[in-house]
Formats: structure tokens, C-alpha cells, sequence
């Protein structure tokens, strides 16, 4: 585990330290700093966090980036809520989370079990091969968002795709019998969540290979659908200020791991 951080993170985040030094200094304009800050980290995790995925393409690509993201810091569950708090904070309120289908802003407080409150999604639902929320699979932040109890639990643990009637506390979200349409506004990220656990986790510890698939009622099944529509949601929502920001915090904060699929969208359609 530490080995590759000896060799990768720590200059890594090095070099995440001098950027965040120049942004420091653009920010004094009052232009938007984040299109300098993505570039100028792309560029460094290139050459550092990615470098042995750089010109691979499908299986090998897969492999290789399944390598550089295992070696992460593991969250309890009970430590994801503070994480989420941190990863999920609205930009335009910091005492406020933003609910991931809702779109709602909500205190940072205001979570829990209780109607209206918000909890813990797992956007790749913990029953697809069975992982519940001790520490791995179900605790890996990368996935999880906050939510209003009530949708969480309307979203259950279908499969994503198009279609359905649109949920009342939720709009821009449809859902029928067999499957969940998240609003426009995260579609690509919902995707690129999935993807992300299907590099994470092979079968290689304690835990199931996940795969996405193009089905919807996987069940238990160690599959989530559907993968042409994930697809297509993934180029139609491509990564945003929030979306890439989440990932910076989580890979600096709590993690110390990347969802590729958000640095390089284009590794979807390379790998599937
Ligand atoms: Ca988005
Ligand atoms: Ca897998």
C-alpha cells in the first residue's frame, strides 16, 4: 500500500501544493481561477499519478488504472459523513451539503434517518453484489453522495436508465419499476461513479467483481445497467467545476485515490 505512495503520491501531491500556490495567486482576480487550476493539475497528474496508464488503451488501460487507484486510504462508514460534508459542500453556501438528485442545498447538519433529512446514497447500490457498508466498497466515497432520505429510498437499488414518471420531491428524476433516471445535471456523474467502482473493484480482495452491464434488474447480481445509456450520460454531462473539485478533496482530503473517468473522460469510451 505505502509503496506507491512513497513513489507517486507524495510528489503528487507535491506538485498539487505548488499549484494550489499559483491558484492562490490568480485568485486575487476576480476571473474564475478553475479552468487555470484543472489544466495545470491534469498536466501534473499525467506525469505523475497516471503516468503508467498513459498510451494504454481497453483491458490494458483497465489494468493499469485498476493498479494506480487501489492504493487509497480506506473510510469507516461512520467517517464517510464528514467526508461527504468536505466533498459534497455547496460553493455558494459552506454550512450546506448538495443533494446529488434533489439538487437541493441542505445543512451539513441536517443528516440522518429522519424524513427530510439527508443520508448516505450509495449511487452503486450496496445490494449489486453485496458489500453492505463495512469498510471498502461501501464506504468509498468516490460513489457516495448525500441525499434526501425519502429519494434514496425511492431510488432503492435500481439500475439506471431512461424513462419512468418523474418523482415528486425530485424533479428531473424519473424512475419506474425497474429503474432510475437521475436529473440531467448528474447524469454523466452517476456514470462515471459507476465506472469508476468497476476499475476499483475486480475480485481481487475480499469483495465481488463489479461490472456494468446493459441490463436493468441485475438484483443482487455484482452488475449495474445500463452501460450503453451510462455511456451515452457520460458524454452528454461532461466533469464540472463541483464534480472535479469533489475529486480533488477526496484524492487530497480522505482517499488519496482519483476516479479516473473525471481527469479523463475519455478512458470510457476507450475501456468500454
Ligand atoms: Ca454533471
Ligand atoms: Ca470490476
Amino acid at each position: 500500500m505505502s509503496r506507491r505512495h512513497s513513489f507517486y503520491a507524495r510528489p503528487l501531491l507535491a506538485a498539487a501544493a505548488a499549484v494550489t500556490v499559483l491558484t492562490g495567486t490568480a485568485a486575487a482576480a476576480p476571473a474564475d481561477p478553475s479552468p487555470g487550476r484543472y489544466t495545470a493539475t491534469a498536466a501534473a497528474l499525467d506525469d505523475t499519478y497516471y503516468q503508467d496508464a498513459l498510451g494504454k488503451t481497453g483491458a490494458e488501460l483497465k489494468a493499469a488504472l485498476h493498479t494506480i487507484i487501489s492504493d487509497q486510504t480506506k473510510l469507516s462508514y461512520d467517517q464517510v459523513w464528514d467526508a461527504l460534508k468536505a466533498t459534497d459542500e455547496d460553493p455558494a453556501n459552506s454550512s450546506n451539503v448538495v443533494l446529488l438528485y434533489t439538487g437541493r442545498s441542505q445543512s451539513k447538519n441536517d443528516n440522518g434517518g429522519g424524513s427530510g433529512q439527508w443520508n448516505r446514497e450509495h449511487v452503486w447500490a450496496k445490494s449489486h453484489g453485496d458489500f453492505g457498508t463495512s469498510t471498502g466498497p461501501g464506504t468509498d466515497v468516490h460513489h457516495l453522495r448525500p441525499e434526501d432520505v425519502q429519494v434514496n429510498s425511492t431510488r432503492g437499488n435500481k439500475d439506471f436508465d431512461n424513462g419512468g414518471s418523474e418523482l415528486a420531491g425530485a424533479p428531473g428524476n424519473f424512475t419506474d419499476g425497474d429503474s432510475f433516471e437521475p436529473r440531467d445535471e448528474v447524469k454523466g456523474d452517476v456514470a462515471r461513479m459507476i465506472l469508476y467502482m468497476a476499475v476499483r473493484y475486480e475480485g481481487t480482495d475480499s469483495f465481488a467483481d463489479l461490472e456494468p452491464n446493459d441490463q436493468v434488474d441485475n438484483g443482487s447480481a455484482p452488475k449495474m445497467g445500463k452501460l450503453s445509456v451510462l455511456k451515452q450520460w457520460s458524454q452528454e454531462d461532461p466533469p464540472d467545476t463541483f464534480e472535479k473539485r469533489r475529486n480533488d478533496v477526496i484524492f487530497e482530503q480522505f482517499q488519496h485515490n482519483r476516479n479516473p473517468f473525471i481527469d479523463h473522460p475519455e478512458w470510457v469510451g476507450s475501456i468500454w
